[in-house]
């Protein structure tokens, strides 16, 4: 079970540094954290992660937009639009119909995923953001203030 997290976790940063290698792409953060050791990073885009079927129903917007991670790795979300976004907490076990989510999601809340108004804020053009904990195992619905539900994805914490 551990080395199936652990493996995932690879593949998940391998990934993410193919994303990095992008040509043109961002370099540098425009406000936000550095890297947090161990984090798996969250890509965010409205634009390049489209549309997909997950068996928790619709997500977009993240890649990946199903994160599965072992318990007590920090998660993080880069933005890689040129307009902002947010990666919020949504509270619920499962998507609701409609967005959840008020004007506090603009501003960081919270930083553990279990913690159910926890958010990143307002991420701007290739903001990366605060570490977010994965202390406690679960399946954690979550998404964009500005654009669910079609942004939405679901981190799980093993
Ligand atoms: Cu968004």
């Amino acid at each position: 079970m551990r080395s199936l997290a652990s493996s995932f976790v690879c593949g998940a940063l391998a990934t993410i540094a193919a994303v990095a290698c992008t040509p043109g792409a961002a370099t540098a953060p425009s406000n936000g954290s550095a890297s947090a050791s161990g984090a798996v990073v969250v890509a965010v885009s409205l634009i390049k992660y489209g549309q997909a079927t997950s068996s928790f129903g619709a997500v977009g917007g993240y890649s990946p937009a199903v994160i599965v991670v072992a318990r007590g790795t920090p998660v993080q979300f880069r933005n890689d639009d040129t307009f902002a976004h947010t990666a919020s907490g949504l509270g619920s076990a499962a998507f609701p119909q409609t967005n959840p989510l008020g004007t506090a999601a603009q501003s960081l809340h919270g930083s553990d995923v279990s913690q159910p108004d926890w958010s990143t804020g307002n991420l701007g053009a290739g903001a990366l953001s605060a570490p977010l904990n994965t202390s406690q195992p679960g399946t954690y619905f979550f998404g964009c203030f500005y654009h669910y539900p079609t942004m939405r994805g679901v981190i799980v914490v093993r």
